[in-house]
């Protein structure tokens, strides 16, 4: 590697984030322009969102970056990031071409979709920020176990912030657990450009953001003004231009960077007039650079911000604050409506020229260039980033053993079969035991997790005794914090614990090492963090959720803790396979298998919807084939004879009451059978597979049966089928379309009440009497 004189190296960095500049801008405009438009809809991009970031983009990643250092691209600098991947190499011209369009360059950087070595998907404005936090405590779980490769440097955790994301309240809850744990290595870089989607950003806001960090032990650099405007203050009088531009509001400022020179010296003439120094500025300077001077802010220099970067060497967490002007460079630069602005075709030609791009070279990575193109590949191919090429790791899958122990109580709940089943694991010395890692956002206790965590420890930095034990306290939790410890106890935030459920589930892409993450909460709670939820599957993280209590059932917490509608969002969520068992039996299994498909490259998360109710267990030792079938979705509980008019369908903690109303329609209707389901949603999936596959006109057609029609199929053509299920009925009531039998669904369709089981259950018809009332109802 050469090292460069730091003039030189300025010099190419700042042709570099011109070129960042153009590509971005050009990768936009011709998705819009300059491709055919079959719909009338606007593809969209954000030139100026990219442009207020192009110089702090460049420093990074051709300067500042290592290879193990990751990154949380904001969503709409995407173009940025994608230009410079092609500069590197890692992106095609093809991809660009087709950005926003199918499989081109995502319109937000994606883990998944793209192809040029995104660390963490962003999108969802806020999250991405958040899992940089969540990415660090993963990174020292791992490295404090000595889990990840012992040749693997520690990286530091950047996230370029948008700074309207900080409107974005689950990024002061990551601030507020970052603290707790002490995190480190992080790196947050907030484009502050003063511009949000609607407008101006509030000027009030941020005369406190860096006390807020500054309060959770954060340090804050300022990168406010650049070299030239510095250098203007120090001359005389220069420190009332400071003041002006300090007490200047966010939409004054703005405005003059839309208007420009002109603005400027007519805004300054009128204000600071009387000062002979301030005067002589305005003389010595055109409108072009007296405009320069004025928008010269530090974010938008690259010297101020290499310096910024580069003065910070140690790991704690470092929150920039770097002025920039949104849309800087461009024709609508500092205009509160240009988020989503376009350069018009004119405005394109005029940018295209100042960049020195001649006709028909706008993808060229030379063009417009001042430097020699061997120069300037010489400086991709050094930069530290890039010295390992594709940087995301990959870590060999963890052996699940078998069956996983099964506890034997005659009577049990789910949830606390898992705390056995957890607790039973937690006492093994095996490879699976150590690589569980559970969380909980202070639920362990009521979610059982408990056994295991006494078992396993609280994971700390440092080890810190259990103050209630040492004073021999009577507890039953006994939970020392240690490095040691393979439980990460969060406070109540749901969005930080599936944020943290994300960062965990990517440690073998992202840390080359695998973890099994196992997270806690109560099942209503799961709307709470749902959009985290959904961008911790977004990115293909893999995890497990264990969700109690669910549903009515939950009993005398009254409606604000009953989930209702959480079996809906586990079916029409991707990327997360939901269960729900009846018995603990069952459990074992769809643990054992969660934890295995966690791991396949084409499986995904689980989620386990689990009871507090306490069910008589049946006694029976399940055979491969009903573990088979507990895991495809459902069994015959009461096999039905071959062409039976009736089945009723029943799912989790209503079991018993459908066993019973099954025992009792059986006298009149004979043959009838009780359909235990554990997952509608595998079933719902492996049914519309079967349909695809048999539709295939091409390859290989399968015809078998999906194992829903398989199970249906068993029944009449018309036969009548009761469901029921704690949930909301239509996540059942699909199955009258799979043969066309006619469903009576039961379930839950408003907000629960107090009361115990007998009284809940026979007020929203889950009783046997309502079972056997709606059979006879489909049946007449
Ligand atoms: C959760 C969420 N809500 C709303 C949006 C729509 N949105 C996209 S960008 C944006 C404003 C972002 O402003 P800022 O973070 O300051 O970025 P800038 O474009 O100024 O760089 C909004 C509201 C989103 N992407 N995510
Ligand atoms: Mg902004």
């Amino acid at each position: 590697m050469t090292t460069l004189a730091p003039v030189q190296r300025l010099r190419l960095l700042r042709e570099l984030e011109r070129k960042v500049l153009w590509l971005s801008s050009w990768t936009i405009h011709h998705a819009n322009h300059l491709r055919p438009n079959r719909d009338g809809l606007k593809v969209g991009g954000h030139q100026a969102s990219c442009a207020s970031l192009a110089t702090v983009m460049t420093a990074l990643y051709f300067s500042v970056l290592k290879p193990e250092d990751r990154v949380a691209v904001k969503p709409h600098a995407s173009p940025v990031f994608h230009a410079i991947q092609y500069l590197f190499g890692h992106q095609t011209r093809e991809k660009l071409e087709r950005f926003r369009a199918l499989g081109g360059a995502q319109s937000y950087p994606s883990r998944t979709k793209d192809v040029d070595d995104v660390d963490f998907s962003t999108g969802s404005v806020g999250l991405g920020v958040a899992m940089t936090l969540f990415s660090s405590i993963v990174q020292d779980y791992v490295r404090l176990k000595q889990l990840a490769p012992a040749d693997r440097p520690t990286g530091r955790m950047v996230a370029l912030v948008g700074d309207a994301e900080l409107d974005e309240g689950n990024i002061f809850e990551a601030l507020l657990e970052g603290w707790k744990h002490d995190v480190r290595n992080l790196w947050w870089v907030i484009d502050y450009n003063r511009q949000s989607l609607d407008g101006v950003v509030n000027d009030r806001l941020f005369g406190r953001i860096g006390e807020m960090f500054e309060l959770v032990g954060w340090r804050v650099v300022t990168l406010k003004y650049g070299k030239l405007l510095e250098t203007a203050f120090a001359q005389p009088d220069g420190e009332h231009l400071r003041q002006w531009i300090d007490d200047c509001p966010n939409s004054l400022y703005s405005a003059l960077v839309y208007k420009g020179g002109a603005g400027w010296r007519e805004a300054l003439t009128r204000d600071l007039n009387q000062y002979p120094g301030i005067r002589r500025i305005l003389e010595q300077h055109d409108d072009v650079s007296l405009h320069r001077l004025m928008t010269n802010l530090a974010g938008n220099d690259m010297q101020a911000v290499l310096d910024a970067f580069e003065d910070v060497g140690d790991d704690t967490p470092t929150c920039f604050i770097a002025y920039t002007i949104k849309g800087q460079g461009l024709p609508f630069a500092g205009h509160k409506d240009n988020h989503s602005g376009l350069m018009t075709l004119d405005q394109m030609a005029g940018f295209k020229k100042g960049m020195g791009i001649e006709d028909g070279r706008e993808w060229d990575r030379f063009a417009g260039l001042t430097v020699p193109p061997a120069e300037f590949e010489a400086f991709l191919k050094d930069a530290p980033f890039n010295a390992e090429g594709r940087r995301r790791t990959e870590a060999p899958t963890i052996a699940i053993p078998a069956a996983l122990p099964r506890p034997t109580d005659k009577e049990s709940s789910t949830q606390a079969g898992f705390g056995k089943i957890l607790n039973a694991i937690a006492g093994e010395d095996s490879e699976l035991s150590h690589r569980i890692v559970t969380t909980s956002p202070d639920v362990s206790v009521s979610t059982n997790l408990g056994a295991w965590i006494n078992r396993r420890g609280l994971f700390g930095h440092t080890e810190a005794e259990d103050v209630f034990r040492e004073l021999k306290v009577v507890s039953a939790q006994l939970w020392r914090k240690t490095p040691r410890g393979q439980h990460i106890e969060l406070g109540i935030a749901e969005n930080n614990l599936f944020i943290q459920l994300a960062a965990l589930g990517l440690s073998h892409e992202i840390f080359g090492t695998r973890l099994l993450p196992i997270g806690t909460l109560y099942d209503p709670f799961i709307a709470r963090g749902l959009d985290a939820l959904n961008y911790a599957c977004y990115q293909d993280a893999r995890f497990m959720i264990v969700a109690t209590p669910s549903g009515v059932t939950l009993a005398p917490e009254g409606g604000a803790h009953q989930s209702i509608h959480t079996p809906l969002i586990g079916m029409g969520q991707p990327g997360l396979l939901s269960y729900e068992p009846a018995y603990v039996d069952e459990l074992a299994v769809l643990m054992r298998f969660g934890l295995e498909h966690m791991q396949q490259p084409k499986g995904s998360s689980i989620y386990l919807r689990l009871s507090t109710r306490s069910l008589q267990q049946p006694e029976r030792a399940l055979s491969a084939q009903q573990q088979a079938d507990i895991v495809d979705g459902g069994y015959w509980y009461a096999g039905p004879e071959p062409g039976a008019d009736v089945a009723i369908v029943c799912m989790g903690a209503v079991t018993p009451e459908a066993i019973a109303a099954h025992q009792s329609i059986v006298r009149d209707f004979g043959g009838a059978g009780l359909l235990v389901l554990t997952s509608p949603d595998r079933l719902h999936g492996d049914w519309l597979a079967a349909q695809r596959n048999r539709g295939r006109t091409t390859g290989t057609v399968d015809r078998s049966p999906a194992p829903i029609e398989r199970l249906l199929g068993t029944l009449s053509r018309d036969a009548r089928i009761v469901t029921v299920m704690d949930g909301h009925p239509l996540a059942l009531s699909w199955l009258g379309s799979v043969r066309g039998q006619r469903v009576v669904p039961l379930g839950i369709e408003s907000f629960g009440q107090s009361g115990d089981i007998p009284d809940l259950y026979r007020a929203y018809k889950l009783d046997a009497a309502a079972i056997v009332d709606a059979v006879a109802r489909a049946v007449g």
